[in-house]
């Protein structure tokens, strides 16, 4: 059987990390059907060329609409900046291309909406589409998921998720595309808390059904990056010859949900949490016990059970590196340890499988469409004065195990 072959959209740092998990799933894992890095596209020959040497594509292009209309590539894997997903993505399924797209899924709700709908129109041909909510891959995560859905923890009563950075406390960090809306989307919100609202949603089985939030920009200018210009560009006081531009998303997001069952979530998604580098931790406590991952600690899980005797009682940490652990017979024997990376291949042993069945992988576009709306939503309830927001209409979250 010929092997399924990968055009791969972008090539910056998430880029980087889908070519590790192109090239490791294959040869770490039986997969059902082999892979070949086929083209990677960029905007710049020359960057593109490096990139496709660097992490060993086949070959480089720049039109990703030609490489788009090739027969001889069978997935389009996106890694662009949020405002190309929508158009990428449905001319790949149109084209009859198996999609992974990052997340969030895309800039708007309305985008995501198209998106999904081109996803299940593509599904009644047997063409598959996931996004990249790599985190739910981590074994730890994984697992988590299966402990609650098996009774760990009993009825899950409430929800503590936090993603922090700190990439942006420096007011000399210049104005990226993640910090201009029409590019991103949102800021902390979309990019890292898209994460703890899929993962909360993902671990719990449970969706979002309303939120109240609040966005804060802390530092609204930021120097140009070197080379651009921008109609909205000033001189920042005291700051001689700097050319400004306006940051037209949040730093910092705070919002909480109600899930289905009632529960209450709260959620932080910051770039201004000094000191704190990538850290994603979550905590859901139930009436029989709670369960807690910390990205810093990512090998193991937090276990507490109520139902043990009182003189028992405290965490027990689960080192997550046992065979029997998800993903996790495919790498080193028990101990040795994975990292953020792994997330990446896991990603592509399910799609690829999921490819090879003919089954509809995980999480779907219309999972992504859901964390778009909750986002929506906590922007929405931050716009009028943190009121409570329903979010959008309801999609099925959670799905298959992974
Ligand atoms: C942002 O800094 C970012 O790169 C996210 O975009 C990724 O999704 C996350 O994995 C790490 O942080």
């Amino acid at each position: 059987m010929t092997p399924l072959r990968v055009a791969m959209i972008g090539h910056g740092f998430m880029g980087a990390a889908h070519s590790v998990g192109w090239r490791q799933a294959p040869r770490m894992f039986e997969l059902p059907r082999d892979v070949e890095m086929t083209v990677v596209v960029g905007r710049n020959a020359e960057t593109v060329a490096d990139a496709a040497a660097r992490w060993g594509w086949v070959e480089a292009a720049t039109d990703w609409r030609q490489v788009i209309a090739r027969d001889d590539i069978d997935i389009v894997d996106i890694v662009t900046p949020g405002d190309s997903h929508a158009e990428i993505a449905i001319a790949a399924l149109e084209a009859g291309k198996h999609v992974l797209c990052e997340k969030p899924l895309a800039n708007s709700v309305a985008e995501a909406e198209a998106m999904a709908q081109a996803a299940r129109r593509a599904a009644e041909g047997g063409v598959r589409s996931m996004v990249g909510f790599t985190y739910r891959r981590v074994p730890a995560v994984t697992l988590m998921r299966d402990l609650v859905a098996e009774g760990a923890v009993g009825r899950v009563q409430q929800v503590r998720a936090a993603y922090r950075q700190d990439w942006l406390v420096d007011p000399e960090m210049p104005l990226a595309w993640r910090l201009q809306k029409e590019h991103a989307g949102s800021g902390a919100l979309g990019d890292i808390g898209a994460h703890i609202i899929d993962m909360t949603q993902f671990v719990t089985g449970l969706g979002i059904d309303e939120v109240t939030g609040t966005l804060d920009t802390i530092v609204k200018q930021r120097p140009l990056p070197e080379g651009t210009r921008s109609p909205s560009l000033s001189k920042r006081e005291g700051a001689v010859g700097a050319a400004m531009g306006e940051v037209t998303v949040d730093d910092v997001a705070l919002f909480s949900g109600r899930l289905a069952n009632g529960a209450l979530a709260s959620f932080e998604a910051t770039r201004f949490a000094t000191g704190r580098k990538n850290a994603l931790s979550i905590e859901v406590s139930g009436d029989r016990g709670s369960l807690v991952f910390d990205l810093e600690d990512l090998n193991s899980l937090g276990f507490y059970d109520r139902t043990a005797p009182d003189i028992r009682q405290g965490f027990t940490k689960i080192l997550v590196t046992e065979a029997s652990h998800p993903y996790v017979a495919a790498w080193w024997p028990a101990g040795h340890m994975l990292g953020y990376e792994h997330g990446f291949s896991h990603q592509v042993v399910d799609l690829v499988t999921a490819i090879a069945d003919g089954t509809d992988p995980h999480p779907s576009f219309d999972e992504g469409l859901s964390v778009q709306q909750v986002l929506d939503a906590v922007e929405g309830s931050s716009r009028n004065g943190s009121t409570w927001t329903r979010v959008g209409a309801a999609v099925a979250v959670g799905g298959a195990r992974r």
